[in-house]
């Protein structure tokens, strides 16, 4: 039913030219997609670490701002004397706490977003260079997981903007993916998986986005409204994780940019289990109410299964940011394993099958 790419991975790290000579690419993953101008653009998520050269040590580069200037800078951890830290996480260093309870002291990678082109949806060419790089002052830890929603002409990016003081989400618009306007912090932290509908519903804009509760409950989806796209609340929750055990127990959140059909929003979404394993998941909701759900499947329909689903930076993830109709069929693009672009097709008509709808 679900037919992943011949040619997986699109693209590997080794496709990118690192954005600086110190650095080295650790990941190429979770991109938003969009039709431009007869091609297929891939905003995509590379994160990038410094080349290490001593085993005992772990540099990590942050944007920090001196003098008025952005610069990248490194934190550097000494494992041997810092053992108050936990380095078993590819993607996080952790300081050690109490109970058990650990907290993320640096990420170990500082990721940008970077252009990838195509005639043909499968044969990307990566830019040279980055198309947007974070900022000391919003994304000085990197910018994470863009996705895109076209309005008219417009194409609006959210992403998640990481710092030391939290995972907000942040917009920005282009109409050309060459320069971007940021239209700054839309969620505070902690929120991520922001994914606007690509026009007004009664009125307004509806986003899904996914705040990280703290003490009581777990990250789950919510619906937000806006008039402006700037401005977001009467937050309403659409889904809770699931039961222990579960596929979904650990995580829920928005995936691709809501697809219209004639049926009514295809909603491609991710769930993580207690171990972190990242599968997709799939809802239809009413044209005009998209809080109503009209078809859901209870399990996932797509599970990291392929070799490069289940090795990588991070493995057995499959996490996408956006997914486009092209003739019958829902083409996802989706990050494999927090380190590749891979592409996945099924045919629509098979999605409202399994949905009953
Ligand atoms: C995070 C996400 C993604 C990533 C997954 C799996 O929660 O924001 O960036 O792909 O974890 O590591």
């Amino acid at each position: 039913m679900l037919k992943r790419c011949g040619y997986n991975p699109l693209l590997v790290p080794a496709d990118v030219k690192p954005s600086n000579p110190r650095f080295q690419v650790d990941g190429i993953f979770n991109c938003g997609v969009a039709r431009y101008r007869g091609e297929v653009i891939l905003l995509c998520r590379v994160a990038e670490s410094v080349r290490q050269t001593d085993e005992n040590k772990l540099e990590i580069p942050v944007v920090v701002n001196e003098n008025g200037k952005d610069v990248i800078k490194t934190v550097v951890y000494d494992k041997k004397a810092q053992p108050e830290f936990d380095y078993s996480d590819s993607r996080s260093v952790y300081k050690k706490g109490p109970k058990g309870r650990r907290t993320v002291a640096n990420l170990t990678s500082l990721s940008h977003l970077r252009v990838a082109r195509s005639g043909d949806g499968i044969h990307f060419t990566v830019e040279d260079r980055p198309g947007i790089m974070p900022i000391a002052s919003e994304e000085s830890w990197g910018m994470e997981d863009p996705r895109i929603t076209q309005i008219g002409e417009t194409y609006y990016i959210t992403y998640s903007a990481v710092t030391e003081h939290g995972v907000c989400v942040s917009l920005m618009k282009t109409k050309d993916f060459q320069s971007y306007e940021r239209m700054g912090i839309i969620f505070g932290p902690e929120n991520k998986d922001v994914a606007i509908f690509p026009e007004k519903i009664g009125g307004e804009y509806v986003a899904f986005n996914r705040p990280v509760p703290f003490g009581i409950g777990m990250p789950s989806m919510w619906l937000a409204k806006s008039p402006d796209l700037l401005h977001w609340g009467r937050q309403k929750l659409f889904m809770a994780t699931s039961h222990e055990g579960c596929w979904d127990e650990g995580r829920v959140g928005g995936g691709a940019v809501p697809l219209k059909t004639e049926k009514g929003w295809l909603v491609i979404y991710h769930a993580a289990d207690a171990a972190d394993r990242y599968c997709l998941g799939v809802y239809l909701l009413d044209p005009e109410h998209p809080e109503q759900i009209l078809g859901k499947l209870e399990v996932p329909f797509m599970e990291p299964e392929a070799d490069y689903e289940k090795e990588g930076f991070f493995g057995n993830v499959v996490f996408t940011c956006g997914a486009l109709l092209q003739e019958g069929n829902v083409v996802i693009y989706y990050g494999a394993a927090d380190d590749k672009i891979c592409r996945a097709d099924i045919e629509l008509e098979e999605l409202y099958r399994m949905l009953g709808v």
